[in-house]
C-alpha cells in the first residue's frame, strides 16, 4: 500500500509476468493508443444512410401541427418519420426500464426540452441536419412543472395527461426499514441533527456519446444493430419484445464503447428510430447524437432532495437514521434498475454503522425534464445514500464537537458482526472498517493534517479536511430478488481451450474503458494457468457471447467474473479426467499445480494443459462420459451482492476572497476484496475521484424557471480536467467476499459513491469559521462565496 505506483517494468517479457492476477499491462490499450479501437461512428457499412433529430424547444408544449413536406422534397431526404407514422406503427410509445412508457416521438405533447418530434433519414449527417430545419412544428406552450417540489401540488400542470385518469405527478412511494422502531429510536436519543441535503442532477458525459446502426434485411428478416450499449443481451430482448422481431433473427453489437458510465444502459429514442429508419428505407441507417444532444436528452443521475435525520447518544453512539426523499424522474420514468427497487439501492444509506434502526421513505415525481435517472458510477442509487449517510454523520460530528474521524471509528460495524444484516433488509457480506479508516489517516498524516488546519486557521486561511466512508452493494442479482423487465440479473460465461492450450472466453458483460478483455483473461489464468495472453476475451456481440444483463452497477467482476472462474474451473475438473486418462491413473490421485495436473506424490508424473488440451481433441479413447473438448459454460446466479468499502480524505484550500476550492489533496484507501489487477483497479479509482471531485464542485444540469436546460454543454457542463484534480494517493485493504469463488467485490463505481461526501464535508470544514453548517453541491466558487456570506445559494 502506498501512493499509486505505477507499472514497474513495462517492458516484462512473458516469462516476468504473473501467470493470474497481478499488475499486468491492458491487453486492449495496442489497439487504443494506437487509434485503431472501433468504435460506433467508425462503422460504415455499404448503402448506409444517415438519420437526424428534430428535438423540441421547449419543455412543455402541446404539438398543434407539423408540416414535413419541405423536409421530404430535400433531395437527399430518404424519409421523414413523425410521431402519426410511429402510431400507425405501434412504436410511438416504448416500454422504459421501469415500467413506465417513453415517447419515441412526441404525439401529442412535448415534454422536456430536447425530446424527440421528429426523424429525418438522409444522404449524409449534414443533409439531415439541413432537413430538420425544413420541418414545421406548431407549438401551444404550456407551464412546464421545473421545481420536483411543487410537482405535487394543487394544481400543478399534469406532465403525464395522456395516460388514462391521470390527474398528479406521482410516480411512486416506496419505502424501506422499520418506521415505528425508528421513531422510537428518535424518541429518546439526545441528540438529533436533520438536514436537507440536495444531490442535484449531474450527467454521465462519457467522452463518446450515444449512437446506433441499424441495418434490417428485408430478405431474411435479420436485424443487425450496432449500438453504444452497456447491456447487449438485455437491448435485444426488448427489441424483440418491442419490434416484434425474434431474438434469433437480431444481433446486437456493441464495439469498442468510449465511456459509459451508465449514460449506455438504458435504450433511447435514436435506437428505435434507427431501426424504423432502416426498415423504411431499406439501407442501413446511423444516428449519433451530438454533444448537447447528449446532455440535453440522455439519462441524467441523481436529482434526489433528502432530508436527512441522524439520532445518537451524547457520548457519540449513532442510533438511527431516517430520510425522506424527493425523486425527480423527469417526463418519464425511465430509470435502469431492478424492478423490485424503484429508488434502486438507496436503502444502503445505513452506511457502514451499526445502527438501532433506519427507515426512508422515497416519492418519485414526474416534471418537465429529461428523463432517465440512476445512471452515472451510482451502485444503483447508493451514491446519493452514502453521500446522505456521510453529511448527516458529519453534521453529528460538529453537533457533538467530536472530530469526524473519531466519530466514525466509534460506530463502525464490528468485523465480528459479518455477515452484517442491516437495517433495511441488506446482508453486508464481509467486512472490516478499521484497519481501512486507519490507514487512509496514517496515509494523510490525519493529526498532522489538523495541527496545519489550526494553525492555518489562527492566520485566516481556510484549509478543510473531509472525510468519507462508504460501504457499496454491487453485483445484481441474486436473481430471486433481481430482475429488469423480467430478466433475471445473472450472467453467463464460456471458456474454451482449444486443441494448443490457448483459450477463448465469452462473457455477457460488456466493457466500456474498465479493461475486461484483461482482467477477464486474469481470472481464466489464475484457474488454468493459461499465459493471459494466450486468452482471448469475447464479448459485445449476441451472436458469439452467452446471454446475461450486462455491465452496470459494478457487476461484471461479481457475477460475471463468478461465471469465467467457475467455467474455468469445469474446464479444469475435466481437464482432470483426461489427464488421468493419459497418465493411467485415477482422478482421485491427481493434483493441481498452476497449469498442471500431477499424480500425488510423483510429480515428474504429470500433464500440462496444453497436454491435456491437445488429448482432448486427438485421438486417445476418452473416459466415459467426456466428450471431446475441453470447454465449459456456467450461469451464475449470486447468492449476495457483494459490499466493497473505502476510506477518502480530502484535503481542500478554499481563496477566501473569491471562494475558489483547490482539492490540494485526496487519500482513497479501497477494499474490494481479492484484487484481479491492482493497475487497473488504481486506473479505475482515479477516475471515480475525478468524477467525484467533478460533481462535488462544477457538474450541474441545471434549469431555468422556463424548463430551459442550463447544461447543455461542455461551456455550461463542466467537467474536472487534469488541472482540477491533486496526484490521488490510493491505499487498500483486502477483505475478500465469503460468498465470490474469487473473493472479489466490485470496484469500478467506488470511487464516484464514496468521493463526493469527502469533498464537500471538506468545503464545509474549511467554512466553518464562517459558521457553516451544509452547502449543496457543486461548491463553485459564487455558491462558497454565498455560503461565506450567509446568504442561500445561487445557481
Ligand atoms: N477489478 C479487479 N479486481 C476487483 C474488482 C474489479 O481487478 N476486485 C477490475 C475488473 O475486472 C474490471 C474493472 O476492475 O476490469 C472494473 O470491474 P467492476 O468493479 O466489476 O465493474 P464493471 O466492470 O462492471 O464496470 C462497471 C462500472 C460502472 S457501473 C461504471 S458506471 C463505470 C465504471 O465501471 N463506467 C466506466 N468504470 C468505468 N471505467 C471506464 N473507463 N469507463 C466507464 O464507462
Ligand atoms: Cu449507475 S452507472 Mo454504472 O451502473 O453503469
Amino acid at each position: 500500500t502506498g501512493p499509486a505506483t505505477r507499472e514497474a517494468n513495462p517492458s516484462a517479457t512473458a516469462a516476468d509476468r504473473p501467470i493470474g492476477f497481478g499488475r499486468i499491462q491492458r491487453k486492449e490499450d495496442p489497439r487504443f493508443v494506437r487509434g485503431k479501437g472501433r468504435y460506433l461512428d467508425d462503422i460504415v457499412l455499404p448503402g448506409m444512410l444517415h438519420g437526424a433529430i428534430l428535438r423540441s424547444p421547449m419543455a412543455h408544449g402541446r404539438i398543434v401541427s407539423i408540416d414535413t413536406t419541405e423536409a421530404l422534397a430535400h433531395p437527399k431526404v430518404h424519409a421523414v418519420v413523425t410521431g402519426k407514422d410511429l402510431e400507425a406503427l405501434n412504436l410511438a410509445w416504448a416500454p422504459t426500464l421501469s415500467a413506465d412508457v417513453q415517447a419515441v416521438l412526441a404525439t401529442d405533447k412535448v415534454r422536456f426540452q430536447g425530446q424527440e418530434v421528429a426523424f429525418v433519414v438522409a444522404e449524409d449527417r449534414y443533409a439531415a441536419r439541413d432537413a430538420l430545419e425544413l420541418i414545421d412544428v406548431e407549438y401551444e406552450q404550456l407551464t412546464p412543472v421545473v421545481d420536483a417540489r411543487t410537482a405535487l401540488a394543487p394544481g400543478a400542470p399534469v406532465v403525464r395527461d395522456e395516460m388514462e385518469g391521470r390527474t398528479d405527478n406521482h410516480v411512486f412511494d416506496w419505502e424501506a426499514g422499520d418506521a415505528a422502531a425508528t421513531d422510537a429510536v428518535f424518541a429518546r436519543a439526545d441528540v438529533v441533527v436533520t438536514q436537507e441535503v440536495v444531490y442535484p442532477r449531474v450527467h454521465p458525459a462519457p467522452m463518446e456519446t450515444c449512437g446506433a446502426i441499424a441495418d434490417y434485411d428485408a430478405v431474411d428478416g435479420k436485424l443487425t444493430l450496432y449500438e453504444t450499449t452497456q447491456a447487449p443481451h438485455a437491448h435485444r430482448t426488448l427489441f424483440a419484445i418491442v419490434a416484434g422481431i425474434p431474438e434469433h433473427k437480431i444481433r446486437v453489437v456493441s464495439p469498442d464503447i468510449g465511456g459509459g458510465f451508465g449514460n449506455k444502459v438504458g435504450i433511447y429514442p435514436g435506437y428505435i428510430l434507427a431501426v424504423v429508419g432502416s426498415i423504411v428505407t431499406g439501407r442501413p441507417v446511423k444516428w449519433v447524437e451530438d454533444r448537447s444532444e447528449n446532455l440535453m436528452s440522455t439519462s441524467f443521475a441523481r436529482d434526489y432532495i433528502m432530508t436527512g435525520e441522524i439520532a445518537a447518544t451524547r457520548e457519540g453512539k449513532i442510533l438511527a437514521v431516517r430520510t425522506n426523499v424527493l425523486a425527480d424522474h423527469g417526463a418519464f420514468n425511465a430509470t435502469a434498475q431492478p424492478t423490485k427497487y424503484p429508488a434502486g439501492f438507496f436503502h444502503i444509506f445505513t452506511g457502514s454503522y451499526d445502527l438501532e434502526a433506519a427507515h426512508c421513505t422515497v416519492t418519485g415525481v414526474y416534471t418537465n425534464k429529461a428523463p432517465g435517472g440512476v445512471a452515472y458510477a451510482c451502485s444503483f442509487r447508493v451514491t446519493e445514500a452514502v453521500y446522505l449517510v456521510e453529511r448527516m454523520v458529519d453534521l453529528l460530528a460538529d453537533e457533538l464537537g467530536m472530530d469526524p474521524a473519531e466519530l466514525r471509528l466509534r460506530n463502525f460495524i464490528r468485523p465480528e458482526q459479518f455477515p452484517y444484516p442491516n437495517k433495511t433488509g441488506w446482508e453486508y457480506d464481509s467486512g472490516d472498517y478499521e484497519p481501512t479508516m486507519r490507514l487512509a489517516m496514517r496515509m494523510a498524516g490525519y493529526d498532522e493534517l489538523r495541527r496545519e488546519q489550526a494553525e492555518k486557521r489562527a492566520r485566516g486561511e481556510l484549509m478543510g479536511i473531509g472525510i468519507s466512508f462508504f460501504t457499496e452493494t454491487v453485483g445484481a442479482g441474486p436473481r430471486k430478488h433481481m430482475d429488469i423487465v423480467g430478466l433475471g440479473m445473472a450472467d453467463g460465461a464460456e471458456v474454451r481451450v482449444h486443441p494448443t492450450g490457448k483459450a477463448v472466453v465469452r462473457l455477457s458483460v460488456q466493457s466500456q474503458g474498465q479493461g475486461h478483455e484483461t482482467t477477464f483473461a486474469q481470472i481464466v489464468a489464475e484457474e488454468l494457468g493459461i499465459p493471459p495472453e494466450d486468452i482471448d476475451v469475447v464479448h459485445g456481440d449476441t451472436d458469439q457471447t452467452p446471454f446475461g444483463l450486462g455491465t452496470y452497477g459494478s457487476r461484471s467482476t461479481p457475477v460475471s467474473g463468478a461465471a469465467v472462474a467457475l467455467a474455468a474451473r469445469k474446464v479444469r475438473e475435466k481437464a482432470k479426467l483426461i489427464a488421468a486418462a493419459m497418465l493411467e491413473a485415477r482422478p482421485e490421485d491427481l493434483e493441481w499445480e498452476k497449469g498442471r495436473w500431477f499424480v500425488t506424490g510423483d510429480p515428474t508424473q504429470g500433464r500440462t494443459m496444453p497436454e491435456i488440451s491437445m488429448a482432448a481433441h486427438g485421438t486417445i479413447e476418452l473416459p466415459e462420459g467426456v466428450d471431446g473438448n475441453l470447454d465449459a459454460e456456467v450461469t451464475y446466479d449470486p447468492p449476495n451482492l457483494t459490499f466493497p468499502f473505502g476510506a477518502y480524505i480530502c484535503v481542500v484550500d478554499v481563496d477566501p476572497g473569491t471562494g475558489h476550492v483547490t482539492v490540494r489533496r485526496f487519500v482513497a484507501v479501497d477494499d474490494c476484496g481479492t484484487r484481479i489487477n491492482p493497475m487497473i483497479i488504481e486506473g479505475q479509482v482515479h477516475g471515480g475521484l475525478a468524477d467525484g471531485v467533478g460533481m462535488a464542485l462544477m457538474e450541474l444540469i441545471d434549469f431555468d424557471e422556463d424548463g430551459n436546460c442550463l447544461g447543455g454543454s461542455f461551456m455550461d457542463y463542466l467537467i474536472p480536467t487534469a488541472m482540477e484534480v491533486p496526484d490521488w494517493e490510493t491505499g487498500h485493504t483486502v477483505t475478500p467476499s465469503p460468498h465470490h469463488p474469487i473473493g472479489a467485490k466490485g470496484i469500478g463505481e467506488s470511487a464516484t459513491v464514496g468521493s463526493p461526501p469527502a469533498v464537500v464535508n471538506a468545503v464545509i470544514d474549511a467554512l466553518e469559521p464562517y459558521g457553516v453548517r451544509h452547502m449543496d453541491m457543486p461548491c463553485t466558487p459564487a455558491r462558497v462565496w454565498a455560503a461565506m456570506q450567509g446568504r442561500a445559494t445561487p445557481p
